[in-house]
């Protein structure tokens, strides 16, 4: 059976090296200062997230396969299948191949901001699915973006897992959420893991692991800024913190700066004091009946939602 060539058919976000300088010299000159989690996901990042996925403290990602291998196919019969199916932020992991084995789509849109990520998993599917076609896409789907779908295609399906969704603050994963109806159209459907408000003691251990993974993690954006911006961060003299605030419901992450300090970046000073963080990364925790009232304001309806036997993770199909 040939293997369906895997193809970046598709390749919009290439962003460069000025980009970055932007990106970050703005969020650092903001207060409290803040870069983009985004950031986070250089090739030695994306390995520290896989490693994060299998620590015994984060439960999001084993919950969320328990769940899709439990109600794959109640999932199919409400995503519909033998049709197209997208997936925001492309899986190489073990929850994409039990959605595509359930629903068998003609047609798989992975859309992911990193292009050797998206590539290798391509390929890796390509050979598990040969009758597959993969349009492949190079995307940050955190702005507007357009895909390589055919305009006859109707009743689309997209997947949109790991409660990604969280890094998101909600007047912007409302307007995420929008754009994906968009590109859905009429009749179209989202299947979307949101991991649920919980015991604060449970959700600062996922983010605190014993293992200190998170914290490199964490750290490991330092790096890739004195790396790709010749910039000096002093890496041992910034601290991983994580904590939930209740107040807003969510997860934050920053890094800390341990003593008054001056860091170069691009030829500028960047001062820091003692105490002093740059948050990175919020990662909102939803109760199930507020994830649907965001979702209904993005213009869906909710039609079931999933959840693990102790309520720690949530999949919901959504219909625009
Ligand atoms: C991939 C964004 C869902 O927010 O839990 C894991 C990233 N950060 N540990 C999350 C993350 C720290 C993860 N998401």
């Amino acid at each position: 059976e040939p293997t369906q060539d895997a193809r970046v058919s598709f390749c919009d976000y290439h962003p460069t090296i000025a980009d970055l300088r932007e990106e970050v010299l703005q969020g650092l000159s903001q207060s409290p200062k803040r870069l983009s989690p985004k950031l986070f996901y250089d090739r030695r990042g994306s390995q520290l997230f896989d490693a994060i996925t299998e620590l015994p403290e984060y439960y999001p990602t084993r919950t969320e396969i328990g769940i899709l291998e439990t109600h794959g196919e109640a999932m199919a019969d409400r995503l519909g299948r033998e049709n197209v199916l997208i997936e925001l932020g492309s899986g190489s992991s073990l929850k994409i191949q039990t959605l595509l084995a359930a629903l068998r789509p003609h047609v798989y849109v992975p859309v992911d901001i990193s292009k050797d990520h998206l590539l290798a998993s391509a390929h890796a599917l390509a050979e598990r699915f040969p009758g597959l076609m993969i349009l492949a896409a190079c995307a940050d789907y955190s702005g507007p973006f357009k895909l390589p779908l055919e305009p006859g295609w109707s009743q689309l399906a997209a997947f949109f897992p790991g409660s990604s969704i969280g890094n998101f603050e909600p007047q912007e994963a409302r307007g995420l959420l929008r754009r994906v109806a968009g590109v859905l159209g009429e009749g179209g459907r989202l299947l979307i893991g949101v991991d649920l408000r919980k015991d604060p003691s449970l959700l600062s251990a996922a983010y605190n692991d014993a293992q200190g993974v998170t914290a490199a993690f964490n750290l490991n954006l330092l790096t890739r800024i004195n790396r790709e911006l010749e910039a000096d961060f002093d890496t041992s003299a910034f601290r991983h913190k994580a904590f939930f605030n209740a107040e807003v419901s969510r997860i934050e992450m920053h890094l800390e700066s341990l003593c008054d300090q001056s860091v170069r970046i691009a030829g500028r000073e960047i001062p820091f004091k003692q105490g002093e963080t740059i948050h990175t990364e919020c990662s909102y925790k939803y109760s199930i009946a507020d994830f649907q009232a965001l979702a209904r304001d993005a213009g869906f309806e909710a039609e079931e939602v999933w959840t693990d036997s102790e309520q720690l993770f949530s999949v919901h199909c959504l219909r625009v």
